[in-house]
Formats: C-alpha cells, structure tokens, sequence
C-alpha cells in the first residue's frame, strides 16, 4: 500500500477555478478516471477525475478553494509502491448525457487565423473523432448578433453532444445547417458579417492546424451528465484533453446541452422534471423556461415542492413517508358496493387534514367542566330575549371563555415560524361546521370585542351560508384558534385534528347531568367534555392542563372573565 497524491491535471486555459462539488469523502473507493469533485470557473465547469484506484485519505480541497492545474486534490491510498511525487495527472474527465454511451475528447487542433473585417466563415472545428454527427439545436438565425464563442448549434452522436460555438463575432448572414443535418470538423455553418474579433478560425483545424495553438482555440462545449447533487457542464476547451475509456452512463439523466444546464441550474429549476421539446426529447431553454413559468403561475409543482405540501386527501398511498402501499381491495368480492367521488371540499380538507395529523406532534388533554349555573343562565337568557330571534348556544359561550383562556395562556394563540413563535394580537375563532358538503371552518373575526348576542348572531349567519355553500375565503381564513363543537349531537370526547398554522383546538361534547360529589354529598352537576388538542412542538403539557383547568374556571363561574 502507498499514499499518492492526487492533483488537478492539465486543465487548459483554466486558472484559479473555483470547486463547486466535491463527489468524494475521506474512507471512499474510487476507481481510476473516477470523477472526484467539480471546478467552474465563469466559462465552464469540468469534473476532475481521479487517476488512480484506491481509498480517499484526506481532502485537501474545500468547496470555494481555488484550484489550477498541479493544485493538490486529495492524498489516496493505492494498491502496491507507487511514488508519491510521480503521480500524473489524470485527464479531465467527461461524464455521460442519458442517451450516451462515451465521451470523446475534443483535441486542440484549431488554430488561430487572422482578424477578419468582412464576411466570416464559421465552421465546425475539430471535435475529435466525432463524425457525421447529427445537428439537433440550431440556437440562432439569420441576422442574430452573436458574440465570439456563442454556441451556434448543438451536434450529436451516438456517444455525446456538444455546442460548436463561433469563432468569431458578428451579423448571421447565413445559416449554412439545419437540424438533421450531419456535419464534420471543416464543414460550413454559418458566414457572419465580422466585427473583427481576434477569434480563432476552425477552418484552420481541416488544414492541418497544430495542436499546439490550443491556448487560442474556441471552446468546444462537451455536455456533461448531470450529478446526484446537481447537474454539471463541463466546457472541454479546445486544449489538450486527452481521451479516457468510457465508463459506465448514468441512468435516466435528462438530456440537455451544457448551457441549458447552466440555465436550469441558474434558475433551480431540476431538469429531471422539464419535458424537452427538442429533437428526441432533448430539453430547450424554452423547456426550461416554460417549466418555469408554469411552476410560477401555480399550474405545475415541483416534485420537491409536492413532498412538501398537503398530500391529497386519499391519492397518496404513503410510498412517500416510506410505509407500505395502502391496501387495493376488490370490494365487491364481498358483496355490492357503489363508487362516489369525494365532495371538493373533502378533497382539500382531507389533504389538510392529512397533513396536520402526520405533521404536528399533537397531544389531546380531555376534561370536564361544571356549566350548570352557565346553562341556566343561557337559557333564562333566551327566554328573556326570544323575540329578538337570536338564539345563544353553548358555543357562543365558549368562543367568549376560550378568548380570556388565549389571552392568559398567549402561546395558544400563535403560530410557529421556524425557530420562533408569532404571538396574535388579535382574537379570530374558527369553529367547525358540518354542511352537506363536508366540513367548513367559518371564522368570526375579533370574537374579542364582541359581545355573546353579536357573536351568536354572526356563527348563526356563517353556519348557515356554510351549508348554502356560500362561505367566502375571506370569512374561513384568518383564525388564530378553533373550536369543534359536537355538542348538539352527542358523544362524549373526541380527539379533534390542529387547524395548522394554528397551534391548538378546543373539541366539545355534549353535556350531560352527572352526579358530582361536593365533599359531604353527590350533587347533580350538568358537566361538559373539552378535549384539547395542542401542537407539542409550542406548548407544554402542564401548561395544556392549566389552559383546561382555566377554561373550565370561566365556564363555571363566567364572572372570571371580568377579573
Ligand atoms: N351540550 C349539550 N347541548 C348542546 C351543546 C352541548 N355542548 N352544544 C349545543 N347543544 C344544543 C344546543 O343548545 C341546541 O339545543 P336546542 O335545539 O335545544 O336549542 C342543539 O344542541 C343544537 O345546537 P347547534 O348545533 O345548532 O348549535 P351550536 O351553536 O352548538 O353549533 C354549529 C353550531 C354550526 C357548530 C353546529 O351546528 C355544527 O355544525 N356542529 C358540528 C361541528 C362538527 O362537525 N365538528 C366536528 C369537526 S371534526 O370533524
């Protein structure tokens, strides 16, 4: 065994090009030509390989570091004596688009001419040992002005594609391709009107150039496949990169030229995800543009923005949260049944609900409290105001004790954001209503300033136009805290589901008489369940308890509210 070191081999014109990825780790196998991390400097960015196989030692680079050709990668431990100061470099490597198989070098066979002032001949340089390759994008026309190594078009073969860009600056006059087309290193693409640009000629390549002018050469862009951690696009300028064996091609990998990479990558838009449009499904920067677009205007997600939102309400078999797939059942092995859509208000509560149950770590306290004097007191109060038409109901009772509960105990009445807690000034109760059509959670807004007449008349209007269907955003968004009450219908306790970003929710029963002993005797006492469900990730359980505990003080003995 012996320690070699690994160093940046000859990279051409690239100096102090800065490392963006690194793809190894000290205790990693790399196998010889194995890509180890990724340089960019403001042309391009190459992938510099490993010319040994062994086991990673130490780092010696760091993402951001600065590199050039001879710069000190990383120390490896190889197989047998091998010197330490004799190591060459490995040649930079190209990694493989989805359809190819290899990469070709690009030699530096193109040579400098002298500036041009008319007419200027584009032509295809030397792309190695690509020949016939099939133009798949031509990314100008006629009368665009391009700047000196502007990629024109995109070529193919079965093995990589690369953009050819000009050699010079200028008006198109002609476009000599067109897509199809099958070019070689020599053939004409384009005459521009020249704006003298001291550019070099690829014509120069076909007469014989010699490698040696590389350091003057128009770069020939190699696509590159895009990595695990992102996609890379190697420019191989037109110096000497020698050829490597081909390796084994990434799967899958989206199929787009190395400045439609460098775009998608600007723009984080992931590439696996755009349709291309282009020639065999090739992605375009309008691909990637009109992903973009969509992505903005709502119509599409990212799969990376699904995962984090809602689910929907039964679509997802949980393959996500890696558990095992719902269960597909033939039902009617057992007998009869009938297929119903879900109403659309169950399809997004569901998915809410879905959510705030998988996501909040939710602790449900339930308790009693004594309402005998308060029901009594609700229902003398009907009575002396039956002929407003206004009927008070528990719950108008309870959105006022769960207010002065919320004002005692603020951090029910907040929401997280991120590592901190936004605290409400403000006083919204949501409560569930059960319509037709599905659960709604009308909201009356600053339940603080009004009083139990006010607020049973507008939970009277918002319950109704729930059920009409007739709710608007306005009047359902906005709560700071909700009530679910099922005490019109029965039941006893329940544990109800956090209406996120709230942080807490009050579920009510129906009372019932019970017989409560007072130290010397039972008594009869109307007691009415509350279960309390609170996000643990805010509140604390001791601090749930007094919240029950102080909520259940009001409601017996609705003078505390004034205290
Ligand atoms: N204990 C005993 N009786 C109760 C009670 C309680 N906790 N709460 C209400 N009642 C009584 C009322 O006093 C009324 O009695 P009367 O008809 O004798 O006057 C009756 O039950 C019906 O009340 P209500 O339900 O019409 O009125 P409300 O203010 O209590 O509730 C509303 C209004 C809109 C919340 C309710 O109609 C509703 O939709 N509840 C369902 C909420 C729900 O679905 N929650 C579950 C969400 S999770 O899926």
């Amino acid at each position: 065994m012996a320690i070699i070191e690994i160093k940046v081999p000859d990279i051409g014109d690239f100096k102090d090009v800065a490392v963006i990825e690194l793809l190894v780790k000290p205790g990693d196998t790399v196998k010889a030509e194995q890509s180890l991390l990724t340089v960019e400097s403001d042309k391009a960015s190459m992938e510099i390989p490993s010319s040994h196989a062994g086991v990673v030692k130490e780092l010696k680079v760091a993402l951001g570091d600065k590199v050039s050709e001879g710069s000190l990668v990383l120390m490896l431990e190889v197989a047998g004596e091998a010197s330490v100061s004799n190591q060459a470099p490995a040649p930079v490597q190209q990694a493989l688009a989805a359809t190819e198989t290899a990469v070709t070098p690009v030699p530096a066979t193109v040579a400098t001419v002298p500036v041009a002032s008319g007419p200027v001949e584009v032509r295809v340089p030397d792309i190695g040992d690509f020949k016939d390759v099939a133009v798949i994008e031509v990314m100008v026309k006629v009368g665009d002005t391009v700047k000196a190594e502007q990629s024109l078009i995109t070529v193919e073969s079965d093995k990589a594609s690369m953009e050819i860009p000009s050699s010079a600056a200028g008006v198109i006059q002609e476009l000599k391709v067109k897509l199809g087309d099958k070019v070689n290193m020599g053939d004409l693409l384009a005459v521009l009107q020249g704006s003298a640009a001291a550019a070099p000629q690829a014509s120069a390549a076909a007469a014989g150039a010699s490698p040696s002018s590389a350091s003057n050469a128009a770069p020939v862009q190699v696509e590159q496949a895009q990595a695990a951690t992102g996609s890379v696009a190697v420019a191989a300028t037109a110096v000497a990169v020698p050829a490597h064996n081909p390796t084994t091609p990434p799967l899958g990998l989206p199929h787009a030229s190395p400045s439609v990479r460098k775009f998608a990558r600007e723009l984080g838009v992931p590439l696996n995800e755009v349709k291309g449009t282009g020639l065999k499904g090739r992605i375009t920067d309008h691909d990637v543009q009109a992903f973009t677009r969509s992505v903005m205007s709502g119509a599409v997600q990212t799969q990376a923005a699904q995962a984090n939102a809602k689910p929907a309400a039964t679509g997802n078999n949980g393959a996500g949260l890696g558990l095992i797939p719902w269960p597909v059942v033939d039902f009617t092995k057992f007998g009869p049944t009938e297929r119903k859509e879900l109403s659309r208000i169950k399809k997004i509560s569901g998915a809410n609900l879905l959510r705030n149950a998988i996501m909040i770590p939710a602790v449900t306290n339930h308790d009693d409290c004594d309402i005998t004097d308060l029901e009594a007191f609700r229902v003398s109060t009907n009575k002396e105001n039956e002929k407003s038409g206004v009927k008070v109901t528990m719950l108008a009772f309870l959105i006022k004790a769960c207010v002065a509960a919320l004002k005692k105990y603020p951090e029910f009445n907040s929401s997280l954001d991120g590592d901190a807690l936004i605290y409400k000034q403000y006083y919204h109760i949501g409560f569930a209503a059960d319509t037709p059509n599905g659960l709604m959670v009308p909201v009356i807004k600053d339940a603080d300033k009004k009083g139990i007449f006010q607020i049973s008349t507008e939970m009277g209007e918002l319950a109704k136009k729930a059920r009409d269907g007739k709710l608007g955003p306005a009047e359902m968004t906005g709560a700071s805290f909700t009530i679910s009450s099922l005490g019109g219908i029965g039941g006893r306790y329940f544990t109800p589901i956090i209406n996120a970003p709230e942080v807490a929710i009050l579920g009510v029963c129906r009372s019932t008489m019970e017989p409560i002993w007072d130290g010397k005797a039972f008594q009869p006492r109307l007691m009415l369940p509350l279960s309390l469900t609170w996000d643990h990730r805010v509140i604390d359980g001791a601090a749930a308890a007094r919240f029950n505990v102080y909520l259940g003080q009001i409601l017996g003995d609705f003078r505390r509210v004034l205290l």
